[in-house]
């Protein structure tokens, strides 16, 4: 594979740090991106983001991966407003503002489809990814959307994966906006929607570009 394997976290709707960290990794057309889910929610403009990520798979390839989040909003448009309420409450009403509707079934459908082509998992022959967790002694295509998406690693943190390869995950934001790496597991959720940040990471040389809500760059 020509290219670098990069990874970015939660992005949760700030659109500006997600600029931020793409442009600062100057992405090329033979990069691969994994996007480990959660493009929607809780900040203030998810429709940007959900443009930025179309806009950006035509110039590099770009991996998206299903979050907890993008999976409520999808199963509303595709199933109607049954779970709205539950949706809100994880921060949907932000979603729906920046979208300017009642329900994720009038989102552009090119953004629909944007998040229905979003994968379970992806893996490399080294690492793979998912957006929240997965179990140990179970091949990725048998894990449970309930372990994939909204398992946390505050209830548990999951031993190496009989795969052999590392894990790399988002969805349990870390307060202090720091990555966490044990080993055989990367979690690179930094809270941006938070007092955090954003996080986007060359897998294999470990560089991070961050920025916070604001677009403002770590260190750089
Ligand atoms: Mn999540």
């Amino acid at each position: 594979m020509s290219g670098r394997l990069l990874t970015i976290g939660d992005i949760h709707g700030y659109t500006a740090a997600l600029d931020a960290v793409v442009t600062a990794a100057d992405i090329q057309p033979e990069d691969t991106l994994v996007a480990l889910g959660d493009y929607i929610d809780r900040g203030p403009d998810s429709k940007g983001t959900i443009q930025y990520l179309i806009d950006l798979s035509k110039r590099c390839r770009l991996i998206p991966i299903l979050g907890n989040h993008d999976q409520m909003a999808l199963a509303m448009g595709v199933m109607g407003p049954g779970a709205m309420d539950d949706w809100l409450k994880f921060g949907g009403d932000a979603t729906l503002r920046s979208y300017g509707c009642k329900s994720p079934g009038d989102f552009p459908v090119e953004h629909i489809d944007f998040l229905a082509e979003c994968l379970d998992y992806y893996e490399t022959e080294k690492y793979f990814f998912v957006h929240a967790s997965y179990q140990e002694d179970l091949p990725l295509a048998e894990q449970t959307p309930d372990i994939l998406r909204w398992d946390t690693l505050r209830r548990r943190v999951p031993g190496p994966h009989c795969s052999g390869k590392t894990a790399i995950v988002g969805h349990t934001a870390q307060p202090d906006g720091e990555i966490v790496d044990i080993g055989h597991l990367i979690c690179i959720d930094t809270w941006i929607y938070g007092e955090g940040r954003l996080t986007l990471m060359d897998v294999n040389s470990r560089e991070l570009w961050q920025a916070d809500k604001t677009g403002k760059l770590r260190g750089k």
